[in-house]
């Protein structure tokens, strides 16, 4: 390790501190901490309008919101899912008592591959669980498309697309549901947090209900809902936050541009797109370390972390792989060369609003140097 602070792959961005001071007082003052205070409807209605979304129910994480968005479809039976992603995409379907089914992704977004789903259709598939994967969008309207055909729910894992648009609007507004993440390590954060996103005021009520034990009063519990609410605490950071997203992102944009710029001569490294996108938000930057490199992925992995850089491998081991999904007939890596492939050589490069362009030149340079 070299002796400078190390670069981690992600830092969140923080306001200064005592701009949360104000905050702080109200919640103070009013002694309201939880179960749907003011600033939780607050945030919930500043993030419908610049997300631009009719309907937003807030989350303590983004696990629980797709716990609970499976919850609130009543989804059961098999769910056609996507290896290459975060395991609490698949977790959220063996939390419900579903069987994932997975399919391999799209050689260019990394995405569920949408020629790929029919064949992974049973008598038992009620949905389909697609991740916007680093934020680059899914092809939503195959998606949709399947989905009408075979009567089936879609609910897009949005983890990774906060603010993310295509074709005009939010990439939100598709599919049944969509759940964001507003973890630490994302771009625009509440320390934990989550939400989902829905059509209509009727499937936001019972969401609602869902994430406070199913109380619709002081008296009648409709369904076994779970303690999924944010926190005033919460909920007043993400209102201070929302301030600093626009610079926040714009800033991620920088960092990507110059990357691309400085690796556009390295042979063996391929950054990945962000195609489909007219806002991306530039979440992660993912390379792709080819078999052309002089070094394979976890070496280059260990210099760059040698040299204080902590890069990560989002998403290897796939979710398939897991000890609680590699038994399933789908998780045979036969089944899933692309994903496999792509897990194998992915590398995530640091990329936040606070990383200087010296640090990312200085990373661009090891890797250079790592090629020649
Ligand atoms: N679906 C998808 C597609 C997801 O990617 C995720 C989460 C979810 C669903 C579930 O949403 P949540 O329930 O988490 O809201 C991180 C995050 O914990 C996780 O939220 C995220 N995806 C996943 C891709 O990354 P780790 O285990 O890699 O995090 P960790 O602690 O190693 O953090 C990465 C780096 O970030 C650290 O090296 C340092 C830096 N960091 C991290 C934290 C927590 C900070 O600087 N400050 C911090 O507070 O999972």
């Amino acid at each position: 390790m070299s002796n400078q602070k190390p670069i981690y792959v992600t830092q969140p961005y923080l306001p200064p501190l005592e701009d949360f001071y104000p905050y702080l007082q109200k919640i103070w003052d009013n002694k309201i901490l939880t179960n749907g205070g003011p600033f939780h409807q607050q945030l919930e209605k500043a993030l419908c309008e610049h997300l631009g979304v009719e309907h937003l129910a807030l989350f303590s994480n983004g696990t629980l919101a797709l716990v609970t968005a499976l919850q609130a479809l009543r989804v059961t039976g098999e769910v056609i899912t996507t290896p290459y992603s975060f395991v609490a995409t698949a977790h959220s379907l063996l939390w419900n008592g579903i069987k994932p089914v997975f399919v391999d992704v799209d050689p260019n977004t990394f995405n569920l591959d949408p020629a790929q789903i029919e064949a992974a259709i049973t008598p038992h598939t009620t949905a389909i669980m697609p991740v916007h994967c680093y934020g680059n969008p899914c092809n939503v309207e195959a998606i949709q498309k399947i989905a009408d055909n075979y009567n089936l729910r879609v609910i897009y894992d949005a983890a990774h697309a906060f603010g993310v648009r295509a074709n005009g609007s939010s990439i939100l507004r598709h599919g049944d549901l969509s759940v964001l993440s507003f973890h630490a390590t994302k771009v625009f954060n509440t320390f934990e947090g989550g939400a989902i996103i829905c059509p209509d005021a009727k499937t936001k009520q019972r969401i609602d209900h869902l994430k406070n034990f199913g109380f619709v009063d002081e008296l009648t519990v409709v369904a076994p809902g779970i303690n999924g609410k944010m926190s005033e605490i919460n909920a007043a950071f993400g209102m201070l936050q929302l301030e600093h997203v626009d610079k926040a992102i714009a800033r991620r944009g920088e960092i990507d541009r110059l990357y691309r710029d400085l690796l556009a001569e390295v042979p063996g490294i391929s950054c990945v797109g962000n195609a489909g996108q007219e806002v991306s938000n530039h979440s992660y930057f993912p390379v792709l370390v080819n078999d052309e490199f002089p070094l394979k992925r976890d070496a280059l992995y260990q210099v760059l972390k040698e040299q204080g850089i902590v890069a990560r491998r989002y998403f290897y081991p796939l979710i398939s792989d897991f000890p609680m999904y590699r038994g399933l007939p789908s998780a045979h890596r036969e089944n899933l060369p692309v994903a496999t492939w792509v897990a194998q050589r992915v590398l995530c490069l640091p990329i936040y609003p606070n990383l200087d362009n010296s640090d990312v030149e200085r990373i661009a340079a090891i890797i250079a140097e790592c090629g020649k």
